[in-house]
C-alpha cells in the first residue's frame, strides 16, 4: 500500500498552489487580451493560448515537484510526468481562457490529485470572486468553508442546465443539436465558459446540471470530485460517449435519455 499522506495534507497543497497560480494569473490579465501580441492558438482558431497559462502550469508544476518529486503530473499545457509513488496531479492552469482574455471575472484555477480510484481531492480557485471550492474522497465538498449538498432533484422542466461546447466547428454544429433538443424542455441554458466553474455551480446549487461532449480530463478532474461529494451523480463513459454530466440522480437520469441518443464523434 502506497504510503499516501492524509487528505488534508494533498488538499493544502493543491490550495497554496492555486492561489499562488491565480495570484500571477490576476497580476498578467490587465495586460493582455484575446489579439495580444503573444496569445497563440492550439486546436482551433477559437482556441487561445498565452503566456499566461503556461506561467501558471509551470508555477504549479514546480512547487508540487518540491513538494511531491514522485508524483506523476498531467497538465493542459504540457506537463507530462509518470508517477512512481500511485499518485498522478491532473492540472488545468487556467480554465475559462477565452473568458480570461477578454479581462472578464469567470476563470479558475483547477488542481486534482488522482491515485488508482480516480480523484482523491480537487481544489477550483476563482480568483476575481474570492471563491475556492475543494473535496476530498469521500469527505464532503466546500465552498470557502462551507459544507456543500445536498442537491435538489428537480424535474427537467425545472432545471437550469449549464453546458459548453467544443472548439473544433464541425463538433460544435452537432452540438448545437442537442441544444435544439433540451431548450424546449429546461428552465433555461447556460454557457459559462469554464467546465471547472460549471461542475462547481452544480455542487453550490447555482445551476442543477452540467453537461459537455469532448471535455478534456484537466477541464472536469476537480470540478467532478467536488460535485460529487456534494451529492451529485457525475456521467461519463458508455452511457455519456466522450461526454460528462453532472446532476443529482433524478435529473441526471432523464437528461442522459434526452442527450444520448446522438453523441458528437470525435473529429478526425
Ligand atoms: C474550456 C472548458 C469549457 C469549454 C471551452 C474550453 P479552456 O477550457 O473549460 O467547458 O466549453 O470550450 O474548452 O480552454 O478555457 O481551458
Amino acid at each position: 500500500m502506497l504510503n499516501t499522506p492524509p487528505h488534508t495534507e494533498l488538499r493544502e497543497l493543491a490550495l497554496r498552489l492555486a492561489f499562488e497560480a491565480g495570484a500571477e494569473l490576476v497580476a498578467r490579465q490587465p495586460g493582455l487580451s484575446i489579439d495580444a501580441a503573444g496569445v497563440e492558438t492550439k486546436t482551433s482558431a477559437s482556441d487561445p493560448v498565452s503566456a499566461a497559462d503556461r506561467a501558471s502550469e509551470k508555477l504549479i508544476t514546480d512547487g508540487l515537484t518540491a513538494a511531491r518529486p514522485g508524483d506523476g503530473l498531467l497538465g493542459e499545457e504540457g506537463a507530462s510526468r509518470p508517477s512512481t509513488t500511485g499518485l498522478t496531479w491532473v492540472i488545468d492552469p487556467l480554465d475559462g481562457t477565452v473568458n480570461y482574455l477578454y479581462g472578464r471575472l469567470d476563470w479558475c484555477v483547477s488542481i486534482a490529485v488522482e491515485d488508482g480510484a480516480g480523484a482523491l481531492v480537487g481544489v477550483v480557485h476563482q480568483p476575481r470572486t474570492g471563491l475556492t471550492w475543494s473535496a476530498a474522497r469521500g469527505a464532503g465538498a466546500v465552498r470557502n468553508d462551507v459544507a456543500l449538498g445536498p442537491l435538489r432533484d428537480v424535474a427537467l422542466e425545472s432545471a437550469l442546465v449549464s453546458t459548453g461546447f467544443s472548439y473544433l466547428p464541425e463538433v460544435r454544429a452537432e452540438q448545437a443539436d442537442h441544444l435544439r433538443r433540451l431548450l424546449p424542455v429546461v428552465r433555461d441554458v447556460r454557457r459559462g465558459g469554464s467546465a471547472a466553474l460549471d461542475l462547481c455551480s452544480v455542487a453550490d446549487g447555482t445551476a442543477d446540471a452540467y453537461y459537455e461532449h469532448l471535455i478534456q480530463p484537466w477541464d472536469i478532474a476537480a470540478g467532478s470530485l467536488i460535485a460529487r461529494e456534494a451529492g451529485a451523480q457525475i456521467i461519463t463513459g458508455t452511457a455519456l460517449p466522450h461526454g460528462v454530466l453532472a446532476a443529482a440522480p433524478a435529473l441526471a437520469a432523464a437528461l442522459v435519455e434526452l442527450l444520448a441518443p446522438s453523441t458528437p464523434r470525435r473529429s478526425v
